[in-house]
């Protein structure tokens, strides 16, 4: 049992005792103990077994104290049990609507049975809601929007959360009546970090069956809008969906303007404007004759532009270059040789060395490096040091036995509140590469951030920061650093930044890439995996990097292991 799931319980526990109306300092406490235990270093499980006092640790009374042995032995909390069998667990999913808090979700319970959140949909079409006492039509209303409108109060969905309900509508869309082609377009195409909603275009020869068949999909919850060449559906996880359906003749151009962005479109109309053409989702005219619009390279062609990739569209100089053939040659994933931020059990990561290494093979990789969280003292985070040298030594016999990849023996280092490295000399000494990190104090002015990242890039041992300004997306800012000076610092030190792919992080982000390659600076694109399946994640850090203009050649692990060698050989001789 990991600290995070007792966290999770006691979670649980304070949201249901909520929901049940529990004395509020009560409710209160177990949130505090939850918190505490997410940031507790060493595992409670260890800690129990060692029979050491858990009160002494902070936010931990006695009776939390109890409860967790309790979980610990047995896995679960009786109470929480108890609890569970009085009221259903599934209320949990409507404490983020707005408009509802614990009271009103208990009142809903007790009034019409409402559990789930399709229960409560049903009821706010149904105009139940408005009907029980202490709640009016406006609250109705707020909630009805509230589950069906995420995009209209500005909350977005990460990539990879609205990825497998893109593949699946795609997939399913493929099969409607008359269709001749689909595409997801919007922020989706343009693989943002984010997507607000997802935009398909179509065509086909009878739009109204390809509509009619849309509205139909089973994650749907909700149609919002059917017309003739265009519907809104709303989805089971309140994700927005708008679908245009348009002649086959006109494909390049709705693909084109449903792509965007909203300020690349516009600036090409107004070039459009300039050279006497009118432009429109339909096609591109002169004088009111149609020239073209059956393709995206027509589209740009007739603006005498090259194709631009749609992850550059955002009216940030690709208009320019795609005028003067100067477009970068985007990475690609087929470019990607390997991956240097992964964990296995040896710290927080799930899966053996082997099995890590078993998955880099079968993702067509040359290389990979293991890089545990280390320590220098008893209380931080992270392997010890014996651990780390198992493991090297483990590395060190996977090398001498395998020709198809090669490992190399990394550390995720902490960088220390003083710019200091948390880790032992000898351990140091036997690494081929050592990522430096921070995971602690986010909010140090910014002279002092700015000075302790200097320090770890300055420090020679340190060949790549990894997730360098620390933002978790929708969670954490960036911390305040100064970011001209990292790159300068990092560019003059053969210094890698990572890009690092884990979807809540994608850091530097594209405008921090494209302005740091500006200053010479190279690239790791890392999954930070703390599983195999994470390893795709890697995709995501590619996104981010085209949309950052990088091509192959400002990527370290694109790189042929022999050169890989040599780069990290010239990083660990820097200052010397
Ligand atoms: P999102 O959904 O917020 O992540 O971002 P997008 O880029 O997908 O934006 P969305 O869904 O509002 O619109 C999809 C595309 O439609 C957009 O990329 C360009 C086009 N578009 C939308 N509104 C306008 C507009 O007012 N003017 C122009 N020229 N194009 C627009
Ligand atoms: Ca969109
Ligand atoms: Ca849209």
């Amino acid at each position: 049992m990991q600290n995070k799931e007792i966290a999770e319980i006691f979670d649980t526990l304070a949201d249901l005792l909520e929901i049940e109306g529990e004395n509020p300092f009560k409710v209160r406490a177990y949130r505090q103990a939850s918190r505490a235990i997410r940031s507790l270093y060493r595992p409670l499980e260890e800690m129990v077994r060692a029979g050491e006092d858990l009160t002494k640790l902070p936010k931990i009374g006695s009776r939390i104290a109890q409860k967790i042995e309790e979980i610990v032995r047995t896995g679960k909390l009786s109470k929480l049990e108890k609890l569970k069998s009085r009221i259903p667990e599934s209320l949990l999913a409507l404490l983020p609507i707005q408009g509802l808090g614990p009271k009103r979700i208990k009142m809903l319970y007790d009034a019409l049975h409402i559990d789930t959140k399709e229960a409560l949909l049903k009821a706010a079409k149904e105009h139940k809601i408005s009907q029980i006492k202490g709640f009016g039509a406006k609250t109705e209303a707020q909630i009805l929007e509230a589950l069906t409108m995420r995009k209209q109060q500005g909350l977005r969905f990460l990539f990879c959360e609205a990825e497998p309900y893109a593949d699946a509508l795609t997939a399913y869309l493929q099969k409607a009546p008359t269709l001749r082609r689909v595409t997801i377009a919007g922020s989706y195409r343009r693989k943002k970090e984010t997507v607000g909603d997802l935009d398909i275009v179509a065509s086909a020869t009878d739009p109204r069956e390809v509509i009619d068949y849309f509205t139909k999909f089973e994650k749907s919850m909700h149609t919002v809008l059917a017309g003739d060449t265009r519907a809104t559906i709303v989805l089971e996880n309140g994700l927005q969906v708008d679908l245009r359906v348009v002649l086959e003749e006109s494909w390049g151009s709705a693909l084109h303007y449903f792509t965007g962005s909203k300020d690349h479109v516009i600036r090409l109309r107004q070039e459009a404007v300039e050279m006497g053409l009118k432009v429109n989702e339909y096609g591109i005219y002169r004088a009111d004759k149609r020239i073209t619009g059956e393709s995206e390279e027509a589209v740009y062609r007739s603006f005498g532009l090259d194709l631009i990739p749609p992850e550059l569209r955002e009216n940030r100089g690709e208009i320019e270059a795609a005028r003067n053939h100067t477009l970068p040659h985007l990475i690609t994933p087929n470019d990607i040789q390997g991956d240097l931020h992964l964990h296995t059990h040896i710290s927080d990561g799930e899966e053996s060395l082997e099995a890590v290494a078993r998955q880099a093979i079968s993702l067509g990789y040359r290389y990979i490096a293991i890089t545990e969280h280390s320590r220098s003292l008893p209380y931080t985070k992270g392997a010890k040091s014996d651990q780390l040298n198992r493991l090297f030594d483990e590395i060190e016999t996977w090398n001498r036995d395998h020709d198809e990849l090669y490992i190399f023996k990394g550390a995720e280092i902490e960088i220390l509140q003083d710019g200091s490295l948390d880790i032992d000399e000898a351990v140091l000494d036997r690494l081929d590469l050592a990522l430096g990190a921070i995971h602690t104090h986010f909010s140090l002015s910014k002279k002092s951030q700015t000075d302790r990242l200097l320090k770890a890039i300055h420090n020679p041992h340190i060949n790549i920061i990894a997730h360098p300004t620390g933002r978790l997306i929708q969670e954490r800012n960036a911390m305040e650093i100064d970011l001209e000076t990292i790159y300068r610092a990092s560019a003059q030190t053969n210094t890698i930044l990572e890009i690092n792919a884990q979807p809540k992080r994608l850091d530097l982000n594209e405008i921090q890439i494209k302005h740091a390659k500006q200053f010479g600076v190279k690239f790791s694109i890392a999954s930070d995996a703390h599983s195999t399946a994470e390893m795709r994640y890697l995709k995501y850090g590619i996104h981010q990097a085209r949309r950052g203009w990088l091509e192959k050649e400002d990527v370290i692990n694109a790189l042929p292991l022999k050169e890989l060698k040599s780069t990290l050989k010239s990083v660990s001789s820097k200052g010397r």
